[in-house]
């Protein structure tokens, strides 16, 4: 570890969902060299400019060492760990006991790097009856999971692009060149770009980067996406459509065609800022191509009729039977699941009823759900790797909630903006101190995964979340009632009798299980090598993955039988220092993973067919008050979420705000000129860049922006415009809850000297 001085060490990047591999040297507890990991079976190699700067998140200035205890007076103070844990437990005790674990809500589970926390935290959930959790993807991904469960049965019916092979590939409201969301998305993009045969149609309002090298830019006007998708679809049902496929494969066409055949194609494509004629040309282009992978993000489900759009957007694959194809849309594997766990047979947040997807409570909604005097309100909070002070909606709001809150716990590598509001924050170890995955698992054919060992040890006062959930869970009793000793005797003969053990376990005790990584991590974890202990939790993934794949982890290459399918695969992903291949497919394998009862695509999405009607009845809102669209948080090369909170790390200053050429004349603003945005939450100052990429009435923040960092004296203060001090909670989907964050409405004016 930390001997092994200038020897390149296999890692992973943590700043977005691909996780590159990486070799890393490191010198002095310092990341000092950084490049590809060429071994990588996914990224092979390849990076974006991002994870050059990984040192800033390894050695913040504002991480934590000592476990942190609020003062009556708002400041902290450093408490010794055993202090913390006693004193925290005690207090979620309390919570529980005075009313019910249920109130106790969980947030985060993991960034984009790490997601061991998430897996340890079901434990200390289940001890406490702790039900309701959310994370971020309920803040742009529920949406669309709730589509793919009406369209293919069940909201984990998740579908993958295959655009290294896709003829066609369709990227909407995504901009892959600065987000990725695939690997080696550059590479890939300019390929399909350079080759003639190949053709990059990309929506979106915005000149992106990914725009630029398309052979067809749709540039929809900002919330437009329904109707321009819906126009699309039109065209596919009048002409273009495999019926063959589609009568063999699909239910209720007719239904659709009723719905959206006789729309009038030349008013929608007008209503969505594009040309008719492109619309059709467009449609015509996906429907001849031989394979056709799309791939929708934030630009639509963060915005107007999010899920409505995510709908419309998969009948373009649908109706043109790109559908469990090579280069077309499959249904991958995971090594595991993303979502809430225990709260998943809830279906509805416990004061406002609002909809739970993929066991996620809508982030927009927590506010609500906290300030109010409904007895089944949220008492107390459990924040792990996210920062929901500065990435919800309304940023003013969710302080005020944090803050009615009995008790608010945080456990973070750093002092951010959430961990401010809390009553004790925890001291992770960051992940580079310790082992730790992501279950990002969303590749096809081949899917892989990657269990990193960590690059240096913990900074002193840190513990591993795995670490600290235990304490918790000890400290509260909560495995007290159960004889672990078969276990642990089981664990020193080897991973073979430890499966049978816990096999037996599994069949006769359901309480055990919802407490299985805290038994795993007790039991399993001495058995492990020193350190590794954090991946017990991984053992017990391993055996649900080979239970639930059992022939895709064969065809990657492993031999045996559950349960020693799982230990087989366990000890490939501890033993490998890059990820593994943990399965591979064939295309007709996303037939099998269709959860519809008669194995067909149903088509239609009877909960959103009156919001598709509404269509023909309106335009794009406007709103002569507030003239601007601004879209809150855009992706660019010096944003990474909230990882980096040094802002050093960007070269480009503090962000600016993207405005068009004749907006600037307007408001007669030259390039750097600070601008004053205001909605009907808030106002704030950026610099503007003045660009031709932006439509009229069009202006764009980068996301990631505005978080708090101490100067070399300590001095904190932020830098760049926190996005969501300009958002409003109430401003979401009607379906999933998701926000528009990239649809908010605003002023903007020359600011006042
Ligand atoms: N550099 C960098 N990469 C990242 C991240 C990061 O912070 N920085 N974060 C990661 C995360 S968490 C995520 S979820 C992904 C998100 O990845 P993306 O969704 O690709 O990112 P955005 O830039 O937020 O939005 C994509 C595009 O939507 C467009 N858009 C805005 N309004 C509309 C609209 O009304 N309709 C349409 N069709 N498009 C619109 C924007 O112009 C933008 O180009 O990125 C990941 N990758
Ligand atoms: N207005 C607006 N808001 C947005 C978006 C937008 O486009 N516009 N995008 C949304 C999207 S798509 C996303 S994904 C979210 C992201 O928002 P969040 O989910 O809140 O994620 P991050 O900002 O990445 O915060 C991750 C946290 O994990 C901490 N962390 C890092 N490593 C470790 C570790 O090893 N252990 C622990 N315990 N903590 C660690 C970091 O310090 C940080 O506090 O933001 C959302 N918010
Ligand atoms: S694409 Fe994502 S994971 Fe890969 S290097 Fe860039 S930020 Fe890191
Ligand atoms: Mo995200």
């Amino acid at each position: 570890m930390s001997d092994s001085r200038a020897s390149w060490q296999p890692s992973a990047c943590i700043l977005c969902s691909i996780n590159c591999g990486l070799n890393v040297q490191v010198e002095d507890r310092s990341l000092i060299k950084i490049k590809g990991d060429r071994e990588h079976p996914t990224s092979q190699g390849y990076v974006c400019e991002k994870p050059r700067a990984l040192d800033r998140y390894q050695n913040g200035r504002d991480r934590l060492t000592s476990p942190m205890r609020r003062r009556p007076d708002g400041t902290f103070e450093e408490v010794d760990w055993d202090t913390a844990i006693r004193e925290v437990a005690a207090r979620l005790a309390a919570v529980r006991d005075e009313h019910g674990g249920d109130k106790i809500f969980y947030y985060g589970g993991g960034a984009q790097g790490n997601h061991l926390g998430g897996a340890y935290g079901r434990g200390l959930r289940a001890a406490l009856g702790s039900r309701y959790s959310s994370n971020a993807l309920a803040q742009e991904k529920t949406g669309e999971f709730w589509v793919d469960g009406q369209l293919f049965g069940r909201a984990r019916c998740h579908t993958t692009p295959d655009f290294e092979h896709a003829e066609v590939a369709v990227f909407v409201g995504k901009n892959p060149w600065q987000s990725h969301g695939f690997p080696r998305a550059r590479v890939v993009v300019k390929e399909i770009a350079k080759d003639p045969n190949r053709t990059l149609i990309v929506i979106d309002p915005r000149v992106s980067e990914t725009a630029k090298l398309a052979d067809i830019h749709l540039q929809v006007r900002p919330g437009g996406d329904a109707w321009l998708l819906a126009a699309m679809v039109a065209c596919l049902l009048e002409d273009g459509a495999d019926r063959k496929w589609l009568a063999q494969h699909a239910s209720r066409l007719d239904e659709l065609t009723a719905l959206l055949g006789d729309i009038d194609i030349g008013e929608y494509s007008r209503r969505a800022g594009v040309d008719e004629a492109l619309v059709r040309s467009t449609a015509k282009r996906i429907a001849e191509a031989s394979s056709v992978s799309v791939l929708e993000d934030l630009g639509i489900q963060q915005s107007l009729h999010s899920t409505l759009s995510s709908w419309l957007e998969k009948l373009l694959f649908l109706l043109t039977g790109n559908f469990a194809k090579q280069g077309g849309m499959n249904i991958h594997t995971r090594f595991a699941s993303l979502g809430g766990g225990s709260g998943a047979r809830r279906s509805g947040s416990p004061v406002g009823g609002h909809r739970i997807i993929g066991g996620l409570v809508p982030c927009n909604v927590i506010p609500d759900e906290i300030l109010t005097d409904h007895p089944d309100r949220f008492r107390a909070m459990i924040v792990e790797s996210g920062n929901p002070a500065h990435s919800l909606a309304d940023s003013v709001r969710m302080r005020e909630a944090l803050r009615a809150l009995d008790f608010v716990l945080v456990i973070d590598v750093a002092m951010t903006e959430t961990a401010h509001e809390a009553d004790y924050v925890l001291p992770a170890c960051s992940q580079y101190e310790k082992w730790e995955c992501t279950f990002f698992t969303l590749e096809f054919p081949k899917n892989a995964f990657h269990l990193r060992a960590p690059l240096l040890d913990p900074l002193p006062g840190t513990l591993t979340e795995a670490e600290i959930h235990a304490r918790l869970i000890r400290e509260l009793g909560a495995l007290d009632e159960f004889d672990l000793t078969s276990l642990r005797e089981a664990a020193k003969r080897g991973l073979d009798a430890y499966a049978m053990a816990f096999g037996m376990l599994a069949g006769s005790n359901r309480k055990a299980m919802a407490l299985a990584p805290a038994i795993l991590y007790e039991t399993m974890g001495p058995a492990l090598p020193e350190g590794a202990e954090v991946t017990a939790a991984v053992w017990g993934l391993a055996q649900q993955t080979a239970m639930a794949y059992p022939d895709s982890v064969k065809r990657a290459g492993f031999t045996k039988d559950p349960p020693l399918l799982g230990n087989e695969l366990f000890e490939a992903v501890l033993r490998s220092p890059t990820a593994v291949v943990f399965t591979v497919d064939d295309y007709d394998e996303t037939w099998n993973r269709v959860e519809t009862p008669d194995k067909r695509v149903n088509l239609v999405v009877d909960e959103l067919v009156d919001e598709l009607r509404s269509l023909g009845d309106a335009e794009p809102a406007t709103d002569d008050a507030f003239p601007f669209v601004l879209s809150a948080g855009e992706r660019r090369s010096g944003t990474a979420n909230t990882l980096y909170r040094d802002p050093a790390w960007r070269q480009g200053g503090d962000g600016t705000l993207r405005l068009s050429p004749a907006d600037a004349e307007r408001l007669g603003v030259v390039d750097g000129d600070r601008v004053q945005v205001t909605t009907k939450r808030g106002s704030a100052t950026a610099p503007v860049e003045i660009t031709s990429t932006m439509l009229p009435l069009h202006a764009s923040l980068p996301n990631g922006h505005g978080v708090a960092y101490p100067d070399a004296d300590g001095t904190r203060s932020v830098h760049g415009v926190a996005v969501n001090e300009l958002t409003s909670s109430a401003d979401r989907d009607p379906v999933a809850g998701t926000p528009w964050h990239k649809h908010v409405r605003a002023q903007i004016v020359r600011a006042p000297a």
